[in-house]
């Protein structure tokens, strides 16, 4: 940045939290602007969410030639994945390779979590404060946090007093070992399904405390060999660009069209077929109105209903497991890695602990009481109940922009904000997958957030520029875009299940679309748009002016 715009009062032109995805892609591309810049994260390396969520199994639900870094041609070229769906140590190596690839490090203090970020309106600097006491000032800060940063410990009465081996998924300790132990794994997200069928494999028993079932599709996870690896080299920018050009960001085909217009046998036939292929696929891939058309998704539904009979041998556990009631995506569908399979093995028991069934009462001691006085003795209970998602993480820090006016206050009827970029009163904070940007494949996403705002910091250097604010007009506009996209799908049927991208796996949040459902792809255009037109919805502030 010229110093005819670097204001003395600052130390720094940006600081960006977070080293996980977007952080490192962020450090990158504003060292392509020549920004003094430094990285804050409160993990002890580089990662984020694959530096915490170490917990076995964990691994991505999108492939990982999808599921990376695009940005530069020598890290797809230096760097291979080993298998379709990379497991967490490896996408945790790829991230440390990225970071010494481009020599990150020597910009990112670890161990170190931003507990405050106050702005000085006259000197438009943001005064950012660490947990181990440590302040700089900067005149942007880049949130890369993520959308699942802060654990949700649901507040079992007397969770405090089990005298087992407490794990919380996303804070697993390396070497915590299930082997030969009575496991109990509460929550089937996600995580709970990844987590089930390898703790199956070792642990004396496994009780599974399901609330909600999940319509999971099977992964289909297998090695990459040498060709496959050198085909999907060769087709990175094709890859990219498709990716690009689809609405939940994964280079993947059209549906075959509107469920309605096959018949029976055919629908079954192209059912079958993406159950094949495996995890998103089925989704995206089969037929064009499952998200938003209640017949052909109760249609999907069934088809997933029926294979969960057809694998699971006991009929009343194939029962339990059946989602019901809620369409297929009004919750994030689980992909599976020999999920309803697990529930084969004479040492696993799922417990129903929904309203009908017996919920969760306390945890004591040795185990977990439900409802109906049974107590369930385990030696290890895991707690894979999900985030305070979206809105969780900036929470915590303790956020003031113009006037002294808080983060906390202006969410507080649910986020707030402009393509998820910026929120009107705080300006210079920029948020790389903040409220209201997509939820679709994260890396295709973060990295056009991160080329929108390093192009954003390129113009404000040129233009002598001092304050970016995103207006209140833009926001509230942006919000009702974000609202009725979201209402025109079936999704926000979630929320009686308890869907996190509404708020609505947290007591007590406000009911609020936290996510944008319009199409990446759409959102990927508005953003082109908007940074074409010299930022409309943007109050852009000289002190000179
Ligand atoms: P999720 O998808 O939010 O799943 C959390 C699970 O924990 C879910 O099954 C919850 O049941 C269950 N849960 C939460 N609190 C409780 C209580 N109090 N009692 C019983 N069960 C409970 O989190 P994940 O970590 O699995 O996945 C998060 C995202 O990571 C995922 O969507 C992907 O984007 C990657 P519920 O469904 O609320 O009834």
């Amino acid at each position: 940045m010229t110093e005819r715009t670097r204001l003395s009062a600052a130390d720094l032109d940006l600081v960006v939290i977070g080293a996980g995805f977007s952080g490192l892609a962020m450090l990158h591309r504003a060292r392509r602007s020549g920004l003094t810049t430094r990285v804050f994260e409160a993990g002890g390396d580089v990662g984020g969410a694959w530096y915490w969520n170490r917990y076995p199994g964990a691994r991505t639900d999108s492939e990982s030639h999808y599921y990376c870094l695009s940005f530069s041609k020598e890290l797809v070229d230096e760097w291979s994945w080993s298998e379709r769906y990379a497991s967490q140590p490896e996408v945790r190596r790829y991230l440390e390779f990225v970071a010494d690839r481009f020599d990150l490090r020597r910009d990112i203090t670890f161990d170190s979590r931003v507990t405050s970020l106050v702005y000085d309106e006259q000197a438009a600097v943001w005064t950012v404060t660490t947990d181990s006491g440590e302040q700089v000032r900067s005149r942007f800060v880049v949130t890369a946090i993520g959308l699942l940063t802060k654990p949700n410990v649901p507040d079992f009465p007397g969770l405090a007093d089990f005298a087992g081996e407490l794990l919380i998924t996303s804070r697993w300790p390396d070497g915590a070992d299930l082997a030969g132990k009575r496991v109990g794994v509460v929550g089937t997200g996600s995580t709970g399904v990844q987590v089930v069928p390898i703790a199956a494999e070792t642990a004396r028993s496994v009780t599974v405390f399901q609330r909600t079932p999940n319509y999971v599709v099977p992964a289909h996870n297998r090695a990459l060999d040498a060709a496959d690896v050198a085909d999907l080299k060769r087709r990175y920018l094709e890859i990219r660009d498709k990716a690009r050009a689809h609405s939940f960001a994964m280079p993947f085909e059209p549906g075959h069209g509107l469920t309605a217009d096959f018949t029976a046998e055919e629908r079954n036939r192209i059912y079958e077929e993406g159950w094949a292929t495996g995890g998103f696929h089925f989704l995206f891939e089969t037929f064009d109105d499952i998200t938003v058309d209640e017949e052909a998704n109760e249609s999907a539904a069934e088809f997933i209903r029926s294979k969960i009979r057809e694998i699971v041998e006991d009929p009343e556990t194939a029962e339990l497991l059946c989602p019901k009631g809620y369409p297929y995506g009004g919750k994030r569908p689980p992909v599976g890695h020999h999920y309803y399979e697990a529930f084969n093995r004479d040492t696993v028991e799922l417990v129903d602990v929904s309203r009908r069934g017996t919920p969760i009462e306390s945890v004591t001691p040795a185990g977990l009481r439900t409802a109906d006085g049974r107590e369930h003795a385990l030696d290890v209970l895991v707690l894979a109940t999900g985030f305070d998602a979206i809105t969780g993480g900036m929470d915590e820090i303790d956020v003031r922009g113009r006037n002294g006016r808080t983060l906390r206050e202006e969410w507080a009827a649910g986020p707030t904000g402009f393509l998820g970029f910026g929120v009107h009163g705080f300006p210079n904070l920029l948020a790389i997958s903040g409220p209201g940007s997509p939820f679709a494949n994260i890396p295709v996403c973060l990295e056009k957030n991160v080329e929108w705002i390093g192009d954003l910091l390129d113009h404000v250097d040129r233009e002598g520029i001092d304050s970016v604010e995103a207006t209140e007009e833009a926001a509230a506009d942006w919000g009702r875009r974000v609202h009725d996209a979201a209402f025109a799908t079936l999704l926000p049927r979630g929320e009686s299940v308890n869907t996190w991208f509404l708020g609505a796996n947290i007591e007590g949040k406000p009911f609020s679309v936290g996510v944008w459902f319009g199409g990446a792809n759409v959102y990927f255009d508005v953003c082109d748009e908007v940074a074409a037109q010299g930022y409309p919805g943007w109050e852009l502030t000289s002190r000179r002016d």
